[in-house]
């Protein structure tokens, strides 16, 4: 039995937060049915696409597993089906714009007197506020999170990661949060709301950083790339490639001279010596100038640059395997292209080559979690409103001539084509 067996998910989400978060909960074993606008669907199906008429990889990419129905919410009948889904289902995510399924004429008080057992969980920007009406991709929330301030080199421009830290980030939160829910109604009995804001969701990832903001206040933060001979100002600097944790590390360049030949070093105090050793400097093992990381710390540009001068003799993978026999942590910088063609993250699931009916077969990052007991079977998106008819029939028990009389409403839009039947 998968973890989540039974709960079924109301899935109103779109672009790629919420997709995210209903995305795991499927893989998890949740029946997460997505509720699109007829003849659109979400935005991502079109988004980005490489080839023509195919849903993009965008789409793909984030909602395996799950079940689509096309519904006008908007219209009287869609509403009435509306009304019928919440009676029928555990949980209702949604990450519109503020306001939206108000809009649509289902408040929090009438989800909750439709079915006093629902979870309403939502993705916003921000929390509430002076901004909680406006509307945040990605970037606006690793902008407004603290991220972008606290990242890149101090000469430069502030700089967004290529992670989605605001979108994927405030996914897993939102879903750790109606996992949490789920497990309260089984003892309260009751649903609730769940908010995961999304400059909530970067300013957790960057903790660090205002922890530095408040060391600030009682001197110089020493593993800064500023110290010793930079300045500093009263608001938390970027600190380059230098580590976020107590030990110092930075990434240096390794045999080949690529974008990607590189590996991160960090320094512990214990792994000291070995770098020594690799390097040849096994003076510098005992050196008081050297030896303690109080002493290395105004100079640990010259000791990257040391340890450097090495690396650069080795490719990254060699030094990976000299650092790790020696018990010391180290990351080589891999592409996308490298993560691909690894074969132990195609063995664990984490890398998934999927057959979808009209693109074909293509690669999605499977379920980061690993359950023993539930383990997830990444399966291929739906097209848009593949399973209208079923969900109809299935979950609410139409008749068939209400489900005839619901296509003649106009409420679900377009028959499903052949390809989706
Ligand atoms: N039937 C009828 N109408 C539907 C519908 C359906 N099945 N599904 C959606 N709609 C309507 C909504 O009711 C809404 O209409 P109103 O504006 O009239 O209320 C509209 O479609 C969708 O609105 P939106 O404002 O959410 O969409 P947008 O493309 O303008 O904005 C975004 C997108 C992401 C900026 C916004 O949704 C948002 O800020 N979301 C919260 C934060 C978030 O999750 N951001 C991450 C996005 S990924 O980078």
């Amino acid at each position: 039995m998968k973890a989540l067996e039974g709960v079924r998910i109301l899935d109103f989400t779109h672009v790629q937060s919420g997709p995210t978060c209903t995305q795991l909960l499927a893989w998890f074993g949740a029946d997460v049915i997505k509720v699109e606008r007829p003849g659109v669907g979400d935005i991502t199906r079109t988004q980005l696409r490489d080839l023509p008429d195919v849903d993009s990889l965008y789409f793909t990419m984030l909602n395996s597993n799950k079940r689509s129905i096309t519904l006008d919410t908007k219209s009287e009948a869609g509403k009435a089906i509306l009304e019928k889904l919440i009676k029928a289902c555990d949980v209702l995510v949604e990450n519109f714009a503020p306001g939206a399924i108000d809009r649509m004429g289902f408040p929090w008080e009438k989800i909750q007197a439709l079915n006093p057992r629902m979870i309403y969980a939502s993705i916003k920007g921000f929390g509430p506020g002076p901004y909680e009406d406006c509307k945040v991709y990605e970037n606006v929330a690793q902008c407004t999170g603290g991220s972008a301030s606290t990242t890149g080199f101090d000469d430069g421009p502030p700089l967004v990661t290529g992670s989605q830290i605001g979108d994927t980030g405030t996914g897993l939160n939102l879903g750790l949060g109606i996992v949490t829910a789920l497990y309260h109604r089984e003892r309260s009995g009751r649903g609730q709301r769940v908010l995961a804001a999304m400059q909530d969701g970067v300013l957790n990832l960057a903790r660090v950083k205002l922890r530095d903001q408040q060391r600030l206040q009682h001197g110089p933060l020493k593993e800064y790339p500023q110290y010793p001979n930079g300045s500093f100002t009263d608001e938390c600097p970027r600190a380059g490639n230098a580590s976020g944790g107590g030990q110092p590390g930075w990434a240096v360049k390794t045999k080949g001279g690529g974008a990607n030949d590189y590996i991160y070093v960090i320094i512990q105090p214990q792994a000291w010596a070995e770098y020594m050793r690799l390097c040849g400097r096994e003076e510098l093992i005992d050196d008081p100038e050297w030896a303690t990381p109080e002493a290395r710390l105004p100079k640990l540009e010259q000791c990257f640059a040391l340890i450097e001068e090495w690396t650069m003799t080795k490719e990254k993978f060699e030094v990976m395997e000299l650092l790790n026999e020696r018990n010391v942590p180290c990351g080589p910088i891999l592409s996308m292209k490298e993560l691909a063609e690894e074969p132990s993250l195609r063995a664990t699931g984490t890398v998934v080559e999927v057959d979808h009916p009209t693109r074909g077969k293509y690669l999605t990052v499977g379920q980061p979690i690993k359950l023993s007991d539930s383990p997830a079977e990444v399966g291929p998106s739906p097209l848009l409103g593949e399973h209208t008819k079923e969900i109809l029939g299935e979950v609410l028990g139409l008749t068939e001539d209400e489900i005839e009389a619901t296509w003649a409403s106009g409420a679900l839009g377009q028959r499903a084509s052949a390809a989706a039947e």
